[in-house]
């Protein structure tokens, strides 16, 4: 923070950086894992940064939670169980618990002061997590996976950037344990990153995801407070010729996600149409 704005400076979006008017600084602290900032903004509600990255603003939060969450369950034909790895604010179970067919929903996050953080300062995404549909597990992600071989019937990985704590979720073992934890027929989403900035890295996540889902796809979202304004997701399912991209069901209320929404998140602009088809960037 300098002269009363907060700059998000880091070199996974080079020679760019998200600057929003700081009114007040609300948190300040170093976990164990990362460093935590909370301060309210002028025009973006409170918002929560991790080492320097924006997590989620309270204007536009929804945007992302409701689609990460909705896209693979709407897609799905009875989803009863969900595992969250990450989302620690609470937002993305709040999607969750939108659908009525979903008996329980397990939160994995690996940090507590997420947690307790945003119930403080987030008290509108945390409210929900207090469900008794909820049980929150606060660990590594990946380490619950490999040691919890309980099936669920869609998983979101709602995870910080591939730097630090997150890096291992990026990568092709925790794929094949998250393969490992669907029932059949079970769908996934992860935190995808940015067409704009990152086409190598989703084309890789894209690349190794298909080597052990049947169906893979691409879908985005956008979001005034992520790099570049937007922000995407693997979504893919553990059966083969599964559509992610049509809802079965509408979800209420919602903000973002609409059926038609749900639909066009998966067509994607002409370069990164290429990209994706011959793995080169134009
Ligand atoms: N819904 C808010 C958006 C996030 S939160 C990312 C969360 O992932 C953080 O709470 C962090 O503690 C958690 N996390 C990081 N690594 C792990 C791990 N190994 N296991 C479990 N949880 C983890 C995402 C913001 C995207 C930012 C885009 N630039």
């Amino acid at each position: 923070i300098k002269d009363g704005w907060f700059r998000e400076i880091s070199s996974q979006w080079p020679g760019q950086a998200m600057t929003l008017k700081v009114n007040r600084i609300l948190h300040v602290e170093k976990s164990q894992y990362q460093d935590v900032l909370v301060f309210e903004s002028e025009t973006f509600g409170n918002v929560l940064v991790l080492d320097g990255v924006i997590q989620v603003t309270e204007r536009d939060e929804f945007s992302y939670q409701e689609m990460i969450a909705h896209i693979p369950l709407a897609s799905h034909p009875n989803p009863k169980r969900v595992l969250v790895i990450g989302g620690g604010d609470g937002g993305v179970v709040r999607e969750v618990l939108k659908h009525e067919s979903v008996e329980e929903v397990v939160l994995c996050d690996i940090d507590e002061v997420d947690i307790r953080v945003s119930k403080q300062y987030l008290p509108y995404m945390l409210s929900l997590l207090t469900s008794l549909r909820v049980t929150v597990f606060v660990g590594d992600g990946f380490k619950f996976l490999a040691d919890n071989k309980s099936t669920y019937d869609v998983i979101i990985t709602d995870s910080s950037d591939p730097v630090g704590p997150a890096q291992a979720l990026f990568e092709m073992p925790y794929f094949q344990l998250l393969y490992n934890a669907l029932t059949p027929g079970g769908h996934i989403s992860t935190q995808a990153e940015c067409l704009w900035i990152h086409l190598n890295l989703i084309n890789e996540l894209r690349k190794n995801t298909k080597k052990i889902f049947p169906t893979v796809e691409y879908a985005y979202t956008t979001i005034p407070t992520y790099p570049s304004g937007q922000i995407g997701f693997i979504v893919a399912a553990k059966a083969e010729g599964r559509d992610l991209t049509t809802p079965l069901r509408d979800v209420k209320p919602t903000k973002y996600w609409n059926k038609e929404v749900h639909k066009a998140s998966f067509v994607l602009p002409e370069f990164a149409t290429v990209m994706m088809r011959e793995g080169k960037n134009i």
